[in-house]
């Protein structure tokens, strides 16, 4: 447990990193750093040198994604616990190519002129069994080796062999980078935070001419969360291609920085989260914080942030989690507001708005949007609440603002007096890792739903990744109680490793369809879920156990463990 804490003392995700992090990171001066190797392979300095073959081997869209078969096993229990672990890192830096010029992706614009895409690591991560915890980076974190400007970012994961993971293996949940040498712009206490991404890959870019200014002294931080959807130990690294335009470079000379601006309906929070409950909101949507009772209780409200200096508005994208329908910024002057984009996810998954198999729209490159000091920039997230519940859900728009335009460019508009909420461009294709989409017949899982009734324990104990009654996959009857009756879950393994948190989601019955990115869904009729049943800070529910609610009509219940979504089992409500 004293190893749980000391990641949670640091837990830090999308929205806020605590300053304990920083300060602790910054100051373990005692112990060396990890080792960090920084390889130049290519000196490559403009968009026309190019090498298309070593640029595909990095590149996110064309790496080959492993649909690693992994499954259940039941026999793996409880290693050792140990050190969270510390990250060695590389950076390698491979020449610019243009892999699709026609531009119709973000992730296909064509390079900016005078910018080199650097590859970087983080990893080996050494991912524990069934791992869904927050880290961050001990080590220093690969960074380009000289002053310039970044004009965009593109996030991955990979394998040491360099395959990217299956997102039903193992994925990002999310990973936010800071600057711990600036401070955030909408909550000052924070680092900087410039980049986020989650399990949809959102590759950044600024329009041309802007540029996020890095100097070789930032002290940066990437915050983490890798979540292994199976009890099997694995290592990964962190990606991330930077493209990046040296301060030598002549194309530096004329750019103006652009800064980010970290918009979240929760900005902020230690775990900046909230739930979608399937029939909640107005015809199959639920819209946070609008729809929200009471979202901010007597706190400050926190999807908002008053513009600090006159400037322009350059570039946004959204993050949202499965089910996430748009992200949407909007601007407020005396008591008019006006919507400024609205970035769609756009499903490439054939079930629908459920999993991570999406892309979101990102502003077009010539978004060019005025704001004042005073004016109020405030977000929003819509998720589809008609199909499922989505609990732990984000809605985040990291804009990046300049103070000044520079010579000759798009002309920045008004939005109080012209529509600037045009549509957006998808940030990249579908991607290969997200092909296992589950929902198949499985003959391993048992139809619990004819399985015969037997009396409930009065505890039911979840360990090595098995409900101890009625579990799908090891069970042959159903634990039963009587109308009004409950049934008590207790995690066993919660201290296991990084943590291992299981939760008690209701999907629909008879839920025993393969496992994939879109199946099993949180779509019972009746919702109920227990939350991620552990005690080591976010995510976690800070309890091991939860109680089945007593007001259940009789029927039979499934269920499934969303952090190891592998797992189902089933109770029964019935007079006996
Ligand atoms: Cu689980």
């Amino acid at each position: 447990m004293h190893k749980l804490r000391g990641v949670m003392v640091c837990a830090a995700i999308a929205g806020a990193v605590l300053a304990a992090c920083a300060s602790d990171d910054s100051g373990r001066t005692a112990s060396p750093p990890a080792p960090t190797l920084a390889v130049s392979t290519t000196a490559a300095s403009s968009s026309t040198s190019s090498d298309a073959t070593s640029a595909r081997d990095t590149d996110p869209e064309t790496s080959a994604a492993t649909t690693d078969p992994a499954t259940t096993d039941s026999a793996t229990t409880a290693g050792e616990t140990t050190d969270p672990p510390a990250t060695d890192s590389k950076a390698t830096e491979v020449s610019a190519s243009i892999d699709d010029p026609t531009g119709s992706t973000v992730a296909d614009r064509p390079m900016a002129d005078g910018a080199t895409r650097m590859h970087f690591e983080i990893g080996p991560i050494d991912i524990e069994p069934g791992q869904n915890n927050i880290a961050y980076s001990r080590a220093d974190i690969p960074k380009p080796d000289a002053d310039g400007f970044i004009v965009r970012i593109a996030p991955n994961l990979r394998f040491a062999d360099g395959s990217i993971p299956g997102v039903d293996v193992v994925h990002l949940h999310h990973g936010v980078w800071l600057n711990a040498s600036a401070s955030d712009v909408t909550t000052p206490g924070l680092p900087e935070r410039f980049f986020a991404a989650g399990e949809e890959k959102t590759t950044m870019a600024l329009p041309a001419g802007y540029g996020y200014a890095f100097h070789t002294t930032d002290n940066w931080i990437v915050n983490y969360m890798i979540h292994n959807l199976y009890p099997i130990e694995r290592q990964v690294w962190i990606t991330y291609d930077i493209d990046f335009i040296p301060g030598t470079n002549p194309a530096a000379a004329g750019m103006v920085p652009a800064r980010p601006v970290w918009t979240d309906v929760q900005n902020g929070s230690v775990y900046p989260v909230f739930d979608v409950i399937r029939g909640t909101g107005t015809g199959g949507t639920y819209t946070y914080p609008d729809q929200a009772d009471n979202p901010y209780g007597t706190g400050p409200v926190l999807n908002s942030w008053t513009v600090d200096r006159d400037g322009v508005l350059l570039a946004t994208a959204g993050h949202l989690h499965p089910g996430g329908l748009h992200t949407d910024l909007w601007l407020t002057r005396g008591g008019d507001t006006v919507h400024l984009f609205q970035s769609v996810a756009n499903y490439y998954e054939p079930a629908g708005a459920v999993s991570w198999d999406v892309s979101m729209t990102a502003t077009p490159e010539d978004w060019r949007v005025q704001v004042k000091a005073g004016d109020v920039l405030s977000t929003n997230a819509t998720y589809d609440s008609g199909r499922a519940s989505w609990y732990e859900s984000m809605g985040i728009m990291v804009v990046w603002m300049a103070d000044t335009e520079i010579a000759g460019d798009v002309p920045a508009a008004d939005p109080f007096t012209t529509a600037v909420d045009v549509e957006g461009q998808p940030t990249h294709g579908h991607l290969a890792e997200n092909d296992n989409h589950g929902g198949a017949a499985d003959p391993s899982y048992l139809d619990l739903l004819v399985a015969p009734s037997e009396p409930a324990q009065p505890s039911i104990g979840i360990s090595g990744y098995v409900y101890a009654q009625g579990d799908m996959l090891a069970g042959t009857a159903v634990p039963t109680i009587a109308p009004g009756g409950t049934i008590e879950f207790d995690n066993i393994d919660a201290p296991l490793n990084n943590g291992v948190w299981h939760t008690i989601t209701a999907c629909k019955a008879p839920c025993n369809q393969s496992t994939g990115i879109a199946y099993p869904l949180a779509d019972a009729d009746i919702p109920f879920d227990s939350g991620e049943l552990g005690v080591a800070g976010p995510p976690t529910a800070g309890r091991v156990t939860w109680s089945t609610p007593t007001d259940l009509p009789e029927g039979t219940y499934t269920y499934f463990c969303r952090i190891h979504p592998s797992m189902r089992g089933a109770f029964r409500v019935e007079d006996q």
